[in-house]
């Protein structure tokens, strides 16, 4: 697995104590974030968890499981078109009646935001990590609210259209360094930074594929990877199936992507996920 280093001076000792995602990475296996969609119109489980009752249940349920992050979103990111843009007060009215509830679950939770304002709300109820499926480069001020708060960020790779010419690991590494330079300018500590090449999000089907079959590329970066490929088109395109049916092709893309260094996977699917990778770790220490 692969541990960030920093490269702007070490923080002080109490910053890197207090960070969650630091102390689990250090554990040295692969994490579980799982996903919890506050949202009318997600793309595999829209309208599942908007009533907060529901929402609270499903995050009580994988951490049972054994989720090591809750990624709370409440506005659907569509990685195949369709989203509907949500307004800061409604994403902040579906978040509400949750995100704090679900922090005193006590797991680590990760907002999945790209507004600085709702970033700046929710650190405030207790999130621990800021993931956002734009890499710093849609809201202008989500840096520095990262920044000011010394919270891990992840950074998404995206794009506002598929290109099927594009080398796409070419443009996944063109976007991290886009986003690192924004970062450092910022004062995000880049131990503070995981990298995530955002499968389905502005790529083919085909370029979602080659992006997990290269990912031990992108360890160039020496930073921590993510990967989630849960219930995506992908899967459908090899072997079709509706989202609520690709539990089996989400499995073996996270084996691929553990194998290929991911240190997070984001799954919807949080008890197969960490049965399938306690199985891929216990037969590599057997080997
Ligand atoms: N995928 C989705 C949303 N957020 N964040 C990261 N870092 N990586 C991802 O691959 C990723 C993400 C899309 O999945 P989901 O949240 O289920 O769908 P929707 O955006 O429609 O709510």
């Amino acid at each position: 697995m692969t541990i960030a280093r920093s490269v702007s001076g070490p923080q002080p000792a109490h910053d890197r104590a207090s960070n969650p995602l630091t102390r689990l990475l250090a554990l040295g296996r692969p994490l579980v974030m799982g996903v919890l969609n506050v949202t009318p119109d997600s793309f595999s489980d829209g309208g599942r968890f908007l009533d907060p009752a529901a929402a609270l249940e499903q995050a009580r349920r994988m951490i049972a499981e054994g989720a090591d992050i809750l990624d709370i979103g409440a506005e659907s990111t569509r990685p195949y078109g369709g989203a509907v843009a949500v307004p800061v007060e409604e994403e902040m009215r579906r978040l509400a009646p949750v995100l704090p509830a679900a922090v005193a679950l006590g797991a680590p939770v990760s907002i999945d935001t790209m507004k600085a304002a709702i970033a700046e709300r929710a650190i405030a109820d207790g999130a621990a990590i800021v993931n956002d499926v734009w890499g710093l480069q849609r809201d202008p001020d989500l840096a520095c609210v990262i920044a000011d708060h010394k919270v891990p960020v992840i950074i998404m790779h995206n794009r506002a259209a598929a290109d099927p010419a594009l080398d796409i690991m070419a443009d996944i590494a063109a976007f991290f360094e886009r986003s690192l330079a924004i970062a450092a300018r910022a004062g995000i500590a880049r131990e503070n930074i995981v990298l995530d090449p955002g499968i389905g999000f502005g790529k083919t089907p085909e370029q979602s594929i080659v992006a997990i079959a290269r990912l031990a590329e992108l360890k160039s970066f020496r930073l921590p990877l993510l990967l989630g490929a849960s219930r995506k088109r992908f899967i459908d395109k090899v072997s079709p199936a509706p989202p609520e049916q690709r539990l089996g092709g989400s499995i073996a893309a996270h084996l691929a992507a553990v194998e290929a260094g991911a240190a997070i996977i984001r799954t919807h699917d949080v008890a197969a996920t960490v049965q399938a990778l306690r199985i891929a770790a216990a037969i590599g220490s057997a080997r």
